[in-house]
């Protein structure tokens, strides 16, 4: 049974209406209404413990889920329409029109591999149904029957623009039985309601971004020294110890060409379990968003990407999901995720311009967790230490160069 009948829903989304008559809203907002009897019918399915995934549009979803109507009211009261997150609740929302389907691929995988009967419930509008990041997601759910449902709200509406007016002919794709749609007129227009509340007295009470969404501090680990002998070990043998090491936890490994068929990546994941390696499509956005969901289901996820240049196709998920959960969440996700990469700065073949940039200092600048970037033995045994008991994330930047006993061509980015 559904928490709440239509006309309360109508009524909670009405006492935030209020609020921004009332000019106590100085920020994006956006409300629910027309689907009413549609979310109450899918949430007849929903389950305690299930995890909802939703949209910057979220209140119903959260109310159905269970987070009091009061605790919304207040959230968006503080800036938070668009980031309501319950860890109680497993209720988690993005800003980002197709960031969510990946991490509930990972929500899914975590749950399936532990043998929960727990579901993972995705809602999406029609624009986010209309990106490459839920294509990759649905084909990915439906491929390993994953147990995850996404359901696109259908509005036909991308702000102010339709499907027509956005790709032409209009028609929706075929996609498999993981995706369920329902069509609804939103009562509204794409964000707050028609009228303009009076800005000269809301910006009187706005606050500081740092007000609503407080930095959290970094959590610093000390270097910690390997428990044996290093003496006469390779850069590469360090690692291949440091990921064998690491291994040995709840820990998955995440990305292409790591298992032992194809190649344990570069060899150094040939101490770990192949049943703790997911060989995935080459799908680097949806690798680290996989990673997000798993490590919000208990597993500490190792993201492998080959050449760091192929992280920025990861870009979305790194910088405006993994880097910004445990601030835009007030610390009540983290994500437990060693994104791990190698510059192609030198080896026996020139991999070209592309493959060998050392993109470090672009991550520097677009996140805000550490990264380590060791160039010799010693240093890759004790970051990747530092990163195994680290509980929140971080990036690992290899050199091919040191794989192969050359001198990095590139300097380190500090
Ligand atoms: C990646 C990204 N691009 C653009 C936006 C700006 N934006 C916010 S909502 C929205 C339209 C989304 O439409 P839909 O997914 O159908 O959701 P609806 O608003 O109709 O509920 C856009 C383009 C965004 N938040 N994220």
């Amino acid at each position: 049974m559904a928490r709440y009948t239509k006309d309360e829903l109508i009524l909670f989304e009405q006492k935030i209406i209020d609020r921004y008559n009332n000019n106590e809203l100085p920020f994006l907002f956006h409300l629910c209404g027309g689907n009413e009897d549609q979310l109450i019918e899918i949430f007849d399915e929903v389950v305690d413990g299930d995890w909802v995934l939703s949209t910057h549009r979220n209140h119903y979803q959260a109310y159905l889920h269970g987070i009091p109507p009061a605790t919304v009211e207040d959230r968006v009261l503080n800036g938070r329409s668009m980031f309501l997150y319950d860890k109680k609740r497993n209720f988690f929302s993005s800003a980002i029109v197709g960031g969510i389907p990946g991490i509930a691929v990972g929500l899914a995988k975590a749950l399936k591999r532990k043998g929960s009967d727990r579901k993972v419930w995705c809602f999406v509008g029609d624009g986010a149904e209309d990106t490459g990041h839920f294509a990759e997601s649905v084909r990915y759910v439906d491929g390993w029957d994953l147990p995850c449902t996404f359901v696109v709200e259908d509005n036909d509406m991308s702000i102010i623009a339709n499907k027509k007016e956005r790709w032409g002919k209009g028609s929706t794709p075929n996609w498999p039985d993981c995706v369920r749609r329902y069509q609804y007129k939103l009562p509204y227009p794409h964000a707050r309601t028609e009228d303009f509340c009076d800005l000269s007295i809301t910006n009187k009470i706005k606050k500081t971004d740092e007000e609503y969404f407080p930095q959290l501090p970094e959590e610093i680990l000390p270097d910690e020294l390997p428990a044996y002998p290093i003496d006469d070990m390779s850069y590469k043998d360090a690692i291949t110890h440091a990921m064998t090491d690491i291994g040995k936890g709840n820990t998955v490994f995440i990305g292409y060409n790591l298992g032992g068929k194809f190649g344990n990546a570069m060899g150094t994941l040939s101490g770990v379990a192949d049943d703790k390696k997911i060989e995935t499509p080459v799908t680097e956005n949806l690798m680290a968003s996989m990673g997000l969901g798993m490590s919000l289901e208990g597993f500490k996820a190792v993201v492998y990407y080959e050449r760091q240049d192929f992280m920025l196709v990861a870009a979305d998920a790194i910088g405006n999901h993994i880097s910004q959960l445990e601030r835009i969440s007030h610390g009540e996700f983290k994500p437990n995720i060693i994104l791990r990469t190698v510059v192609a700065d030198e080896g026996p073949f020139y991999s070209g311009p592309t493959h060998s940039q050392n993109l470090t200092n672009v991550f520097r600048e677009l996140i805000d967790f550490p990264i380590l970037e060791p160039s010799t033995p010693e240093e890759a045994i004790c970051d990747y230490k530092k990163a195994e008991n680290l509980k929140g994330p971080v990036m690992v930047v290899e050199r091919k160069s040191c794989y192969d006993g050359r001198t990095p061509t590139t300097t380190k980015s500090l």
